[in-house]
């Protein structure tokens, strides 16, 4: 790759146009696309079974409806995302192959169980509430159709924000064993909400490349930093406390101070070592075996459709 190449390329993402899949560009740049949508499909398609594990358990029939729906949401995320990750020459046969094997990771934060209802809506909030942070900027992504991509999704995961908040809320003002139970959720659930954004930007391998190329618009630490302001205001709106004894309002930034976050877990967790992380590849592998047949049967049935066509 020449420097007039890059340079140009370059002075496009500069000028905010969008690169589309037949627009030439560096190999870095698809590679790092590759592997950030892949991720991210694989996170959404993991993130289904600790929901899903209580799906059949939803204390109400309005709550499973709506359980049930955000899983599925979940699912079409992934295929989006699966499918625009694509438009770059990988397949998802290679990329599933990539989450089986354990090349390609997927986010930390879906090796851990949900343990109990509370867990379902301090998921939707905090969870989907990172991730809503995470994606808004992403709708402005230089790469075409992970910015188009992501439109949509924000929209759905907005409605998955609020049906987790209305969920602790419920709880909350409920009685006292659930708003323990309440509390018992966020306290497990805030430090690994706040490891989702990525390790600080200092120690960000791929950022400043990414910040460079606009495929990502804020960094790490900033965007932590805007979850943390938005959700302890709504922590203090439920009667609920963040199990953080250093998370005060600092007046001199305009935003909150936390303490120290536990990076030896995160990297534990992200390297395998989390409760969930075997039992999320088993069943993903699992699944990905029983659903062969399907697999085969459109294929087959496209086979079918093609030749019709031709005769
Ligand atoms: N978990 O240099 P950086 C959802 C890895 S939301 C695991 O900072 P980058 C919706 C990183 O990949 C969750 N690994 O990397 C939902 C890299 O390793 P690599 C998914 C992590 O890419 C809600 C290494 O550390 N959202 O699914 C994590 O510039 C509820 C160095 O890090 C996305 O994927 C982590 N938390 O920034 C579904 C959003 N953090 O790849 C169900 C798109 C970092 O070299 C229920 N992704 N690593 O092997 C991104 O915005 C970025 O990729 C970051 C990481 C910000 C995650």
């Amino acid at each position: 790759e020449s420097q007039d190449f890059l340079d140009r390329f370059q002075a496009r993402i500069d000028a905010e146009e969008k690169i589309e899949p037949t627009d030439a560009m560096p190999e870095g740049y698809r590679r790092t696309l590759v592997r950030q949508i892949g991720q991210h499909a694989h996170s959404e398609i993991v993130g289904m079974l600790p929901e899903g594990n209580w799906i059949t358990r939803a204390p109400t029939l309005r709550r499973k409806a709506a359980l049930l729906a955000k899983v599925q949401d979940e699912g079409g995320h992934g295929l989006y995302l699966y499918s625009a990750a694509e438009t770059l020459g990988v397949s998802r046969e290679e990329m599933t192959e990539e989450l089986h094997s354990g090349k390609a990771k997927y986010s930390s934060i879906f090796n851990y169980p949900t343990l109990s209802w509370a867990d379902i809506g301090t998921i939707g909030w905090l969870v989907d509430g990172a991730a809503i942070m995470n994606q808004i900027p992403l709708c402005r992504c230089s790469f075409g159709p992970y910015a188009r991509a992501m439109i949509r999704v924000c929209k759905e995961e907005s409605f998955h924000q609020r049906q987790g908040y209305e969920i602790v809320m419920t709880l909350a003002r409920g009685t006292p064993e659930q708003k323990a139970m309440a509390q018992d959720s966020l306290n497990r659930w805030w430090w690994p909400a706040l490891m989702m954004f990525g390790p600080h930007d200092a120690d960000s391998e791929h950022s400043d490349q990414s910040m460079k190329w606009k495929i990502k618009r804020f960094s790490n630490d900033e965007l932590r930093q805007k979850f943390i302001d938005a959700t302890v205001p709504q922590a203090e709106f439920l009667g609920l406390t963040v199990p953080d004894a250093d998370c005060k309002w600092n007046e001199e930034k305009g935003g909150y101070d936390h303490g120290p976050i536990d990076w030896s877990e995160f990297w534990r967790v992200v390297k395998g070592g989390g409760v969930m992380n075997r039992d999320r590849i088993r069943d993903r592998k699992a699944a990905w075996e029983k659903g062969e047949w399907v697999r085969d049967a459109a294929l087959a049935h496209a086979e079918k459709r093609r030749a019709r066509k031709m005769a």
